[in-house]
């Protein structure tokens, strides 16, 4: 029989005494612990690289009848589930898409579909009574009368008719139990008309789409043209041909989501902050993953869906990007670089060649500063993305992918025969404390009667103007665009304070003002796009295409039908509070 040591039996409890006694008086001398402390300890003790890049599951929206290809009807649910960041952290309560809850993912499954063939989606809401996450019914914000958790989905990047466009206003609870008041019907028609190429869903409900996508509602829509993807000969197929779906969140200790409850100006938002910024970097739905990859051309589809963070994104070995495409367009030909520069929901699709590595791995790292451009340099927690472990020896296969010379050639941007010149200006408003407490755009809300009303079929000309102190994205519902010319504003604090008082940018001489430096438009970002950035204390003008890119073609839909299109800044806090209008197109 063993002997039980009774100094032994005491020893133990007094050690914990001893411990615990230290561990107060510790707490006494440097006060608790603040709550942003402890994020950030949860996020520096999860070791990196740890957990397999996971591929999200691919939902097709097209199925096959005699070879010939025809349109599909998915059905796609929002679930609350558990989902496990990373491998120490415990699971935590997410919303989440799929087909079932069971199989519904974080970044959500991937749509893939085809040119010319319609997908048809229900959208289905399956969400609790409450919201995981807080949020702040001071904001234009949809709030049911029986709870429940309002949603509508928008497909970022994609041409279609209103009506599926996923209105702020058409949102819908569980079972469609509650509606908003554009809300018109379950299942959304996405024609896939426009050119192939990457786009993503999210969710888009009024004044929540900040907490719904932190809280998982996103995912991954890839429209193909096989005639195209032969053609141009890039890596392919599931292995070689994948997204990497990139956002930043922080985790509480008992590894939940977190937000935070108290807004930067409790008393007029109690909830609302300008910007969300997580500790961790989770990479389609995992913190700081690792792939294996073999020594050959890789594409990957990188997809911004942080709420505020910009990314520029290099590799440790000094390995280049070729990137091939932005949003959703193809570049005329390919650019090589050694830094991709991406602000919230912007899209790189590039190409890295693994073959001409010298080392083993290789570390995707970001060093853009928060908030971009004038915020803190990143910390060496969010400076790490994930890392690529090169295998060695030669692929299993022979790599016969190409980076071709030319890519895609689409209708030029031409300001000159524009249908309309419009000025388009971004304000931000601070408390006495000089917080910002809002952001609006031409200085009206959403709710007030649509302003920018494009003739469906044709082309404009926006002149944007920035007078916030912070790079806003800018993005349009339906409408391609892209920047042609980006030029300081002089003598800003006179045009600011005209503006303030006249809120016209004619009347106070922007001409007079738009007359300082140029910055030269990255090659990268010389293609349509769906978001672009907007420096500021600048002009940018971009040439906004209501029609086909591809062909100039007028859209084979009815474009202007209710409840018409949205256009809004991309940093999500700045969405939801207000910084977003209505577009609506008319005949
Ligand atoms: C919606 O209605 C169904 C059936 O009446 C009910 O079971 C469910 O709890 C309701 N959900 C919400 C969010 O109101
Ligand atoms: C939450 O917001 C409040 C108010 O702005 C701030 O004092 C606090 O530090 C924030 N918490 C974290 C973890 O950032
Ligand atoms: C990522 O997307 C978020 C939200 O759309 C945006 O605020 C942020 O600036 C983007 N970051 C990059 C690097 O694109
Ligand atoms: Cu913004």
């Amino acid at each position: 029989m063993m002997k039980i040591d009774h100094h032994q039996l005491l020893f133990v409890p007094l050690v914990l005494l001893m411990i615990a006694a230290n561990f107060f008086k510790v707490q006494a001398q440097q006060g608790p612990i603040s709550e942003a402390a402890t994020l950030r300890q949860v996020a520096s003790s999860l070791q990196m690289f740890v957990d397999e890049l996971p591929q999200m599951p691919k939902v097709f929206g097209f199925s096959m009848r005699h070879r010939s290809p025809v349109p599909a009807h998915l059905t796609i649910g929002m679930f609350q589930k558990k989902w496990k960041f990373h491998r120490d952290l415990p699971p935590a309560t997410v919303f989440a898409y799929g087909k079932s809850k069971k199989t519904a993912t974080v970044p959500g499954p991937t749509i893939e579909t085809l040119q010319g063939v319609p997908t048809y989606v229900t959208w289905q809401n399956h969400l609790p009574q409450r919201h995981i996450l807080p949020w702040d019914p001071t904001v234009p914000t949809a709030i049911p009368n029986n709870g429940g958790v309002p949603a509508v989905v928008h497909l970022h990047g994609g041409v279609h008719e209103p009506q599926s466009d996923g209105s702020a206003f058409a949102w819908f609870t569980s079972n469609f139990n509650e509606t908003g008041p554009a809300w018109s019907k379950p299942t959304y028609t996405y024609p896939n008309v426009q050119h192939s190429g990457n786009l993503w869903y999210h969710d888009h409900a009024l004044g929540l789409t900040r907490a719904n996508l932190l809280a998982g509602l996103i995912g991954a829509y890839v429209i193909r043209d096989p005639k195209l993807d032969a053609k141009l000969n890039l890596p392919s197929g599931p292995e070689f041909d994948r997204h990497l779906f990139v956002f930043d969140r922080s985790f509480a200790t008992d590894g939940s989501l977190y937000m935070n409850h108290t807004g930067n100006n409790p008393s007029i938002h109690p909830q609302w902050q300008p910007e969300y910024y997580g500790d961790a970097i989770v990479v389609n739905g995992k913190a700081w993953p690792f792939l294996k990859v073999q020594r050959r051309k890789y594409r990957f589809r990188i997809i911004n869906a942080s709420n505020a963070r910009y990314f520029r994104f290099s590799l440790s070995n000094r390995l280049a990007f070729v990137q091939v495409g932005s949003d959703s367009s193809y570049l005329p030909s390919p650019v090589r670089t050694q830094n991709i520069f991406l602000s919230p929901s912007e899209i790189a699709d590039v190409v890295i060649d693994f073959s001409i590595s010298t080392t083993n791995e290789a570390i995707l790292t970001n060093d853009a500063p928060y908030p971009y451009p004038i915020g803190s340099p990143v910390d060496d927690l969010c400076g790490n993305i994930m890392k690529f472990v090169i295998e060695p020896g030669s692929p299993s296969q022979p790599d016969r992918s190409k980076i071709p010379a030319t890519l895609v050639k689409y209708q030029p941007a031409r300001t000159a025969g524009a249908a309309k010149r419009r000025y388009i200006v971004m304000h931000e408003y601070s408390s006495n404390a000089g917080t910002p407490t809002h952001l609006y755009i031409n200085g009206k809300r959403l709710e007030d009667p649509a302003t920018e009303t494009p003739k469906s079929g044709t082309t404009e000309v926006w002149e944007v103007i920035n007078l916030t102190p912070d790079n806003h994205p800018l993005h349009l519902h339906l409408a391609m665009f892209q920047a042609v010319k980006v030029q300081e504003l002089v003598n800003l604090d006179a045009f600011k304070a005209c503006m303030t008082t006249k809120n016209d940018a004619v009347a106070c001489n922007v001409k007079a003002h738009a007359t300082g430096k140029l910055v030269k438009i990255p090659e990268n970002e010389r293609t349509w796009k769906n978001a672009v950035k907007i420096e500021p204390g600048y002009k940018t003008t971009i040439v906004v295409k209501f029609n086909l890119v591809e062909t100039g073609a007028p859209y084979p839909f009815d474009a202007t039908a209710q409840p018409g299109f949205v256009y809004h800044c991309h940093i999500l806090d700045h969405e939801d509070n207000a910084m977003i209008r209505p577009l609506m197109l008319v005949k």
